[in-house]
């Protein structure tokens, strides 16, 4: 059979389908034989692959090749993470419907996977909207709901304006919609929450457990947005009332520098403290302003304060004191007690507010500097609030004490007359799971007159999302499709209503990787044993812009989920790639900048080898990757190198297995033989050491060079030595461009596919070179170079060295004093 040009789209065609047929990407549990679990985040069904989908899926594809060629039993599933507005915004635009649109769409997308060969078991395929993966999760809910982790509560919500639904904090980006860009604005409204804050110690813990599995980076990013931090409430009385106001203060070591209180506009007290004051509408106005700001914005550095004063004061509980309460644009209600002690000495939003509102501002920590001579820091002198640890003083009975000791020691001096206590808060929220659109899992809930909420009785599972809707701009069509919201109440049987929320698309992303363990199981939404065995995740691969959101929630869903009995693990991801970003022209990939290169014009142009092949030789995965045409260019030449050398050697090569030759004859053999063991050596070492696929294709590109340098020579001779190399090379290559390799394997005379084949070993001994080159020195400069037998005794070595013309020059005149041989590196002459 004569190879002929390389034609990548006939090839890459066969091997996808004799792929399928062989099932050899099928994979089911095997106790006892070791697992590997590689997953990268499945994509949202948005119709077209884009080049970082491409990035993401070859890493996972290499990695999975590798560990499956190493012997492991590798699961490596796909799915489609297909709720979610972007379906219902496109089916308004094209009049359609959004089952209809994200079906479609998930039929491209399965075909453009497909075209790249990825080695995925499809059999174990899921979209979860379809009522046979979601209706677990609705099992789920009521499950939490029993146990109260899911509670429903009023409260104030991010409102997106132009998607007409409710967002979670996380969704809301610099006081924007994360889908839209409208301004966030905050309302009241009933919401179902998980009590995801239950686990804040917990998933702050682990976090460390995590360790080196885990970038840094997202460690930290997680540990910040959980944020713990130790302090204690303090309760104040309000003067000439009967009402006390509670803060909540990292810092009661500065009670007694506490000179005011500032309040949220959203405080509950805020009505009962104006009440009857002439401006009384001018601050409810204030007050008003303030609440529909952005909440992000309230929170930044370098708001501009703002605040009013309330008309009432309260008393510091240490210093007898009035402290004027106001009303402070910079405090936010749903962290700590939305009440603060404003320290405006030692805290610079407070410092900055004394100044707007001319407040009196009390030194209590003296920095130990000024300490050490003697002196105390004077409030005129200060130009900001001194932050840092420091010695009390003007604080009664705890002057002189440092300040670090002194929150304990104030907190237990107010806890006598229950005034104080220490406390941790969070900057982590419970996670608000209700979206007033439609293209999301019912939310499995009744409401009755009589009975109230009542829980879907599980046997009427799934709450199914009724297809006949007509979706609109205006928000959901749930609530006026009366056939679905009409229904007895599952407890008195009177006539009820269904909840018409449907569940954040983060509630499917949060255990989607334990369906794959059994996803066509009708009986349960998990099988343990099949869980248990495959279980964890060993590698899990997606983009930095998950590092908080879907990450933080599925790790917390499996603890949850842990805790009701589902799973036996702690934590879903032993190991997590966060891959970089795909730029062109040094910017992100946009449609509106456009710059964006379709993956599916580069596989007609070159093939999916080629693109699977640049987009991994470009970058290491963790770094940005500059798209370059050159670069592809560069990748098709190369295959197409490695082509014509299988081409040019037709009819010279045997069916060997990599390794296969071990006795060469001639130095040529002798030089392929080291280097075929050596791509080994380094292609296994970088993809082991954090997927240096770049390095590992560089080393393969090199082995081809050499067989090139080599091949004229050695064809007739020593042919054996090519077969070998090039069935390395084969192997070595494939889990970056599979078919290509696969097709010259096969042309090779193989009958068993490489995806197959177990992975190379090298030979220790194979490394040892003949001969080696040392370095002469004379007084510490290089003055020659030479070739030894490898291991060659000291004096023989030192006698070469000597020997050496221009050594022997550097020599000449002086007395050697002495020679320091370094075994097969270095000989160092020294001369007086
Ligand atoms: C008095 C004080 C004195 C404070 C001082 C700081 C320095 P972290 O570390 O982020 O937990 N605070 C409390 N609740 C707040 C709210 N709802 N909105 C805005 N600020 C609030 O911050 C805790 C500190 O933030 C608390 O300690 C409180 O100010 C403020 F020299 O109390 B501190
Ligand atoms: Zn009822």
């Amino acid at each position: 059979m004569a190879l002929g040009k390389y034609n990548p789209e006939a090839v890459e065609e066969k091997w996808q389908r004799k792929w399928q047929e062989s099932g050899c990407f099928e994979v089911e549990a095997e106790p006892g034989k070791p697992k590997y679990y590689v997953l990268e985040m499945f994509p949202y069904p948005s119709g077209k692959i884009h080049m970082g989908h491409v990035r993401n899926y070859s890493i996972g594809d290499v990695v999975a090749r590798f560990k499956s060629m190493q012997g492991f039993n590798v699961l490596h599933p796909m799915g489609w993470d297909a709720f979610g507005l972007p379906a219902e915004n496109a089916a308004i635009k094209h009049d359609t419907h959004p089952a209809k649109w994200t079906y479609a769409n998930i039929d491209d997308m399965r075909t453009q996977l497909k075209r790249l060969g990825y080695s995925y078991d499809w059999r174990r395929e899921i979209a979860t909207c379809r009522p046979e993966y979601y209706k677990w999760e609705q099992q789920f809910f009521l499950k939490f709901l029993e146990k109260g982790l899911v509670y429903r509560k009023k409260s104030p919500v991010n409102w997106c304006p132009g998607c007409a639904t409710v967002l979670a904090n996380e969704q809301v980006e610099d006081g924007l919609c994360w889908r839209c860009d409208s301004e966030v604005e905050q309302k009241d409204m009933e919401q179902w929450f998980l009590r995801i804050t239950d686990y804040a110690d917990e998933l702050l813990r682990d976090l460390d457990t995590l360790g080196e599995g885990w970038p840094e980076r997202v460690r930290t990013m997680q540990r910040n947005w959980i944020g713990k931090s130790y302090g204690a409430e303090l309760t104040f009385q309000v003067k000439g009332m009967d009402k006390t106001i509670t803060v909540f203060t990292t810092r009661p070591d500065t009670l007694h520098g506490a000179t005011f209180m500032s309040i949220a506009a959203e405080h509950p007290m805020v009505e009962e403290l104006i009440a009857g004051l002439d401006n009384a509408d001018e601050i409810r106005e204030f007050a008003t302003r303030i609440r529909n700001m952005d909440r992000i914005k309230r929170g930044a550095d370098d708001l501009e304060k703002e605040g009013m004063f309330t008309g009432r004061s309260c008393v510091n509980p240490v210093t007898g004191e009035e402290m004027p309460i106001y009303i402070a644009n910079f405090v936010l209600m749903g962290y700590g007690t939305g009440a603060v002690m404003a320290v405006p000495a030692h805290d610079q939003r407070d410092f900055e507010f004394s100044a707007k509102y001319d407040l009196r501002r009390k030194v209590v920590i003296n920095p130990p500097e000024l300490a050490a001579k003697g002196e105390v820091l004077k409030v005129e002198d200060m130009t900001e609030a001194y932050t840092d640890p420091g010695i009390l003083v003007a604080s009664g009975q705890f002057d002189g004490m440092e300040n670090e000791p002194a929150k304990k020691a104030i907190v237990e001096h107010l806890d006598k007359s229950g005034l104080g206590r220490m406390t941790v808060n969070y900057r982590l929220r419970d996670w608000n799971i209700s979206r007033q659109r439609y293209w999301g899992a019912p939310i499995p809930v009744i409401y009755c007159d009589d009975c109230g909420a009542v829980p879907v009785p599980e046997d009427q599972l799934p709450v199914t999302l009724p297809e006949d809707a007509q979706v609109r701009e205006s928000g959901s069509p749930l609530p006026d499709m009366e056939s679905f919201v009409n229904v007895a109440c599952p407890k008195c049987g009177k006539p009820a209503r269904r909840e018409t929320d449907t569940l954040d698309t983060f509630f499917e992303s949060s255990w989607y990787f334990c369906r794959y363990c059994d996803p066509r199981n009708e009986e349960q939404a998990l099988d343990s044993t099949k869980l248990d065995y495959w279980m964890p995740v060993d590698q899990y691969i997606g983009g930095i812009e998950h590092a908080i959101l879907h990450l933080l929630y599925a790790r917390f869903f499996t603890k949850a989920l842990r805790d009701e009995g589902f799973v036996n693990n702690d934590e879903p991801f032993a190991n997590l790639l966060t891959q970089g970003m795909v730029l062109k022209d040094g910017g992100k990939m946009s449609k509106s900048k456009g710059n964006v290169v379709d993956p599916n014009a580069m596989i007609a142009e070159y093939g999916a080898d080629a693109t699977r092949l640049f987009i991994l030789f470009a970058a290491p995965p963790i770094k940005e990757l500059e798209w370059s045409d050159q670069g592809i260019e560069g990748a098709f030449r190369f295959l197409n190198r490695l082509w014509r050398l299988a081409e040019n050697l037709e009819g010279k090569l045997a069916p060997a297995d990599p390794c296969a030759f071990t006795a060469p004859k001639s130095d040529a053999a002798k030089k392929l033989r080291f280097k075929e063991h050596d791509t080994i050596r380094r292609v296994t070492r970088d993809i082991r050491n954090e997927f240096q696929f770049n390095t590992a294709i560089a080393a393969v590109m090199e082995l081809v060079n050499e067989m090139y340098g080599v091949k004229d020579q050695l064809a007739d001779s020593e042919p054996e030595a090519l077969s070998s190399a090039m069935a390395t090379a084969l192997t070595l290559l494939s889990p970056v461009a599979p078919h290509i390799c696969e097709e010259l394997w096969e042309t090779l005379g193989h009958t068993q596919a490489l995806a197959t084949r177990p992975w190379p070993e090298y030979d220790e001994s194979a490394l040892v070179k003949d001969e080696v080159t040392l370095v002469v020195q004379v007084n510490g400069k290089v003055r020659g170079k030479f070739q030894a037998p490898n291991n060659a005794p000291k004096d023989e070595v030192e006698k070469i060295a000597l020997g050496q013309e221009n050594v022997a020059k550097h020599l000449e005149g002086k007395t050697v004093r002495k020679v320091i041989v370094i075994p097969n590196k270095l000989v160092n002459i020294v001369v007086g």
